[in-house]
C-alpha cells in the first residue's frame, strides 16, 4: 500500500494517541528553516583566493563545486526543488557579488554587493539571514579579529560587523522577513594563554560597538554564536559558552546562537534549549552533526536529531527559535549533501509534531513513569513513514530515493561539465 490510502491508515493509528497529523502537516508549511549557501562551494564565496581559516575545515574535493555566483545559485535551485517546506537563505558576507558594484573590501561592504542574492531571493519568495564573516581574509591578524590586541585590525573587523548590519537591514526591508545576524569569531589560541579575560573584554566591546550600529532589532536579529574549539585553537576559544551566553542575557534584544557542534561531546543542545527558553524569548540554532568533533557532516535523522527537535516543539518554540542548517561535507555531491541534511531536519520536525507531547508530558506529572516509557517505545514504531510520504506530497516534491536520480542528471549533465 501508499499513497493517499496509506497516508489515512496512518493518520487513523495516530488519532488512537490522540495525535492529529493533518494538522501537524500543516503547522510545518509554515515553519522557516535556513538553508546554508555554504554548503554549495566548501565555504570559499567570491572574495578571495586564500584558504578556509578560523579553525574550521572542509573535507574531500568532489567534483563540480560551484566556483561563481551563477553556478551557486543554480546549484541552490535544484537543491531547493527537492526539500519539502518553507525555507529561507542564509548567506555569509564572502559571498558579496562584485561584478556590477565593483569590489569592497570586507569593512566597506555595502547593500549593492548582495542585490542579486536580493533578486534571487525574492523571486523564490525566501528570506534572508546573514554572517559577517571573520575568516578566511588578509585582515586575520595572528589568527585574531574582534578580540585582537592590534587596534587597527580590531576596528576593521568592527567596521565589517556594522556593514553587515546594515546589510541585514537592507534583507528585511527587502524581502519583508527579519534577517538573523549570526557573529562568529574564530579567534583563540592553540596553546596555553597568558591573559583570557583581555581577549574576551575586546571582543566583549568589539560586538557591543557593532550592534551600535542603529537597526531595528524587530527586524534585524542579532545573535553571538559560541564553540568550544577550532582547529589550530585547541586550548582557548574568545566566544565561548560562558562568554557568548552571557553577552546575550546582558545585551537587549541579543539572542544567543547554539551550534551542536560546539559542545563537549557529551553535551547535548536538547536539554540547552528548553534552558534557554526559560530566559530568552528568542534563541537562534546551527543545526549540524558533529563526528567526535565539530566535523560538519550532514544532518541526518538521528537520536540527538530528533530530539532537538521534539524540545523545540514540546517547549512551544517554534516561532522562537531560528534555525539554520549548518555543514559543510566536499566528499560527497555537494547538492545531495543539502538535501539529505535539509530533509532529515524536516522529517525529525514532523516526527516531533506527530509526538503525543501532552499525554507524554501528564504521565511526566502525574509520575507514571512506568507508562512514560512504554509509551514512548510503542510511538517509535507509529507510521510516520506515511506521514511524511503525504507531507512530500502536499509540498510537491519526491517523497522516497526517487529524488536521486534528479540529482545524478544533474550531476552528469551540469556538474562535470563545470570547468
Ligand atoms: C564554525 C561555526 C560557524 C561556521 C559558519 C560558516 O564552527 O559553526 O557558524 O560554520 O559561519
Ligand atoms: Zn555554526
Amino acid at each position: 500500500m501508499s499513497g493517499k490510502s496509506f497516508y489515512e491508515e496512518a493518520k487513523r493509528e495516530y488519532e488512537r494517541y490522540g495525535v492529529d497529523t493533518d494538522r501537524a502537516i500543516k503547522r510545518l508549511k509554515d515553519i522557516p528553516v535556513s538553508l546554508h549557501c555554504w554548503q554549495g562551494d566548501d565555504v570559499t564565496g567570491f572574495d578571495h583566493d586564500g584558504p578556509l581559516t578560523g579553525g574550521i575545515q572542509t573535507t574531500g574535493n568532489y567534483p563540480g563545486k560551484a566556483k561563481t555566483p551563477e553556478e551557486l545559485m543554480q546549484d541552490i535551485d535544484m537543491a531547493l526543488s527537492l526539500m519539502p517546506g518553507k525555507k529561507k537563505l542564509n548567506l555569509h558576507a564572502n559571498y558579496a557579488i562584485f561584478d556590477e558594484a565593483g569590489f569592497a573590501d570586507r569593512d566597506a561592504l555595502r547593500p549593492e554587493h548582495f542585490a542579486k542574492w536580493v533578486r534571487f531571493a525574492k523571486e523564490r519568495d525566501l528570506g534572508i539571514d546573514f554572517n559577517p564573516t571573520f575568516f578566511s581574509h588578509d585582515r586575520v591578524k595572528d589568527g585574531l579579529t574582534l578580540t585582537s590586541p592590534n587596534e587597527d585590525t580590531r576596528q576593521f573587523w568592527i567596521r565589517h560587523g556594522k556593514a553587515c548590519v546594515r546589510i541585514s537591514e537592507y534583507f528585511a526591508a527587502e524581502t519583508g522577513v527579519p534577517c538573523v545576524m549570526n557573529i562568529w569569531i574564530g579567534d583563540g589560541y592553540k596553546d596555553i594563554p597568558a591573559d583570557r579575560m583581555g581577549p574576551r573584554l575586546r571582543y566583549k566591546d568589539s560586538i557591543e560597538q557593532i550592534i551600535s550600529e542603529p537597526h531595528d532589532a524587530s527586524k534585524v536579529k542579532i545573535c553571538v554564536e559560541s564553540k568550544v574549539f577550532g582547529i589550530g585553537v585547541e586550548s582557548y576559544t574568545a566566544g565561548s559558552a560562558e562568554f557568548t551566553l552571557s553577552f546575550a542575557a546582558s545585551h537587549e534584544g541579543i539572542l544567543p546562537l547554539m551550534d551542536n557542534g560546539h559542545y563537549h561531546p557529551t553535551e547535548v543542545v536538547s536539554d540547552k534549549i528548553p534552558a534557554l527558553l526559560c530566559y530568552f524569548p528568542e534563541i537562534a540554532l546551527h543545526i549540524t552533526r558533529p563526528v567526535r568533533w565539530d566535523s560538519d557532516h550532514v544532518v541526518l535523522f538521528d537520536d540527538e536529531t530528533r530530539e532537538m527537535a521534539k524540545e523545540i516543539v514540546r517547549c512551544d518554540g517554534l516561532d522562537r527559535v531560528h534555525m539554520a542548517l549548518d555543514y559543510f561535507d566536499a566528499s560527497i555531491n555537494r547538492i545531495s549533501a543539502w538535501v539529505v541534511g535539509f530533509r532529515s531536519w524536516q522529517k525529525a520536525l514532523l516526527y516531533a509534531l506527530c509526538m503525543p507531547n501532552e499525554t507524554l508530558k501528564t504521565l511526566q506529572d502525574t509520575n507514571d513513569l512506568t507508562k512514560l516509557m512504554a509509551m514512548q517505545e510503542e510511538v517509535k514504531m507509529l507510521p510516520f513513514g506515511a506521514v511524511w510520504e503525504e507531507y512530500c506530497r502536499e509540498c510537491g516534491v519526491d517523497s522516497g530515493i526517487d529524488w536521486f536520480e534528479k540529482i545524478t542528471d544533474y550531476e552528469e549533465n551540469v556538474l562535470v561539465k563545470r570547468a
